[in-house]
């Protein structure tokens, strides 16, 4: 009889345990298991924190970075490690801060890779945790290990430090060589008519900007005056390969193929694509199709037509039904520039246009233009919309996506921020080390402190302040955006501090 209500009992506990159990395996945080979605990182080229609808542009339209934008979560204070392209581009993919590497400046055509073949990066941590790699567009981090001869097999490259596909072009549109490599071989090169490339010297006979004013359908304004190339003259001289030459209005469409081919070929694996966008880096030469259609000349074309392949490339993911595993990070390499040495109207039309936003600045610049750029994740079901104020920089990504997919790789100055990429958290960084062109500053929660430069305050060519002053200056961000306010003489507690910590992370 009394054993009755014991077993009743018993019975119960057993059933409330067992549901409660399921319960629980159920809400096990996310950070427990790793997940591998594709992942594709987006990253424009000068493309300012105001060049985008989404961060408030008015001027310009880019319904499809912001109808991304709006379905993920965007990041007010997402920061570039740099103000100019090789050194982002060397953080982004290392996780390293670019001042650590006295190569990660602005490169030739013709300069040495700068990532070591041993060094950890992004795509070798994905590739670590099962995923096929690839890249498509611009590289800009040196190619082969001396002379580079761009008729044989140009290594190492992307596919040595990671990539297990490459299709690039080898530095910027402005610099020669001017063709697409594809896994280390120029596309379609006649070997009849081997590349020849000096950044010192012409080779005899050959049409320069400087010197052939009547073949130029672009004029420069400064540098850019040396081998001309469909009718745009360029950095540095170029003889020969004149099929693998590319059509500067094509790139776009093309990298945008490469990019969708890439995606459709590797949708069976988990995927990493690092799609580097060329626009709106001069020369800014959009499609015909998109000629004309801001009113803000090439310049705004070109974000226009990078707009519109942001909005083809998501359509892939749709149609081949990948679109909710895939994990998008969408942002440019620095902040913008109207004039960087070609006159293509862009100071002439962009009227009340802003691209640097509300900061002071632009490319090259200390003050946060240069480096506080547009930067936003998507993952469709996965990561709420919303907009989230954590710092967080693109060197960070390297630590956070090996979190994610449950990879032990942790690399020194990338943090792992997952939960804030992810929306989990508004928790960034603490601070942070910027760079502009090997002078360097620190932002620390809402106050940036930047060291004493020597040299020029404005840029006579690019018309950007620079941020140089012979004072310290300390600014804070949360009630004056614009950095108009130096405080360094009214709050030198925080300037001593600002200074200590900046001093300690540089090691100085
Ligand atoms: C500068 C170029 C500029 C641009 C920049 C690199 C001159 C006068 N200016 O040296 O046009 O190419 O390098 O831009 O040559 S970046 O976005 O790749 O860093
Ligand atoms: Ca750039």
């Amino acid at each position: 009889n009394s054993i009755k209500p014991i077993s009743l009992f018993t019975l119960c506990t057993i059933v409330l345990l067992f549901l409660g159990s399921c319960k629980e395996e159920k809400q096990a945080p996310k950070e427990q298991t790793s997940q591998k979605p594709n992942i594709i990182v987006i990253y424009l080229d000068d493309l300012g924190y105001g060049d985008v609808g989404f961060n408030g542009s008015t001027e310009l339209q880019t319904p499809n970075m912001d109808k991304l934008a709006s379905e993920g979560l965007v990041f007010t204070n997402g920061y570039a490690s740099s103000a100019t392209c090789t050194p982002s581009r060397y953080a982004l993919l290392t996780g390293v801060y670019p001042w650590r590497e006295k190569n990660a400046k602005i490169l030739p055509g013709t300069a040495p890779l700068i990532i070591g073949t041993e060094q950890m990066t992004l795509p070798k941590m994905l590739k670590g945790a099962g995923y096929h790699t690839g890249i498509v567009g611009k590289w800009h981090l040196g190619l082969g290990s001396g002379q580079v001869d761009w008729n044989t097999t140009v290594s190492p490259g992307p596919n040595e430090v990671g990539f297990d596909h490459s299709y690039i072009m080898a530095a910027t549109q402005d610099r020669v060589p001017t063709v697409y490599i594809e896994n280390g071989t120029v596309e379609g090169l006649d070997p009849n008519d081997p590349i020849e490339i000096n950044y010192a010297e012409n080779f005899e006979g050959e049409p320069t900007g400087l010197d052939n004013p009547e073949e130029l359908k672009m004029r420069w304004h400064h540098g850019h005056n040396n081998s001309v190339v469909n009718g745009i003259p360029r950095i540095g001289f170029m003889k020969g390969g004149k099929k693998a030459q590319w059509r500067d209005e094509d790139m776009a469409d093309v990298f945008l193929k490469e990019a969708q081919d890439y995606i459709k070929a590797q949708k069976d694996a988990p995927f990493f694509l690092y799609y580097a966008l060329q626009q709106p880096h001069v020369p800014r030469t959009p499609h015909e199709r998109f000629v004309g259609k801001t009113g803000l000349g090439p310049r705004g074309d070109v974000i226009f037509e990078a707009d519109w392949c942001i909005g083809e490339l998501v359509k892939i993911l749709e149609s081949e039904g990948i679109l909710e595993n895939t994990m998008i990070v969408f942002t440019s390499d620095n902040g913008p520039v109207l004039n960087d040495g070609y006159y293509d109207d862009a100071v002439e039309k962009n009227g009340n246009h802003t691209p640097w936003g509300p900061f002071r600045g632009g490319k090259y610049s200390l003050f946060e233009a240069g480096t506080h750029v547009p930067f936003f994740t998507y993952w469709k079901g996965t990561i709420e919309p919303g907009s989230s104020s954590a710092l967080v920089c693109q060197m960070d990504l390297l630590t956070s996506l090996a979190t994610l997919v449950g990879s032990e790789v942790k690399v020194e100055d990338s943090e792992d921020l997952l939960s804030a990429f992810l929306g989990e958290s508004t928790q960034g960084r603490e601070e942070l080390v910027i760079e502009a062109s090997t002078r360097t500053a620190l932002r620390k929660g809402d106050w940036v402190m930047i060291p004493p430069y020597g040299g020029q305050k404005v840029s006579p060519n690019v018309q950007i302040e620079l941020g140089n002053s012979d004072e310290f200056q300390l600014y804070n961000l949360k009630d004056d955006i614009g950095e108009t306010q130096n405080l360094a003489e009214s709050n030198p507690e925080k300037l001593e501090e600002l200074i200590t910590i900046f001093e300690r992370i540089r090691g100085e």
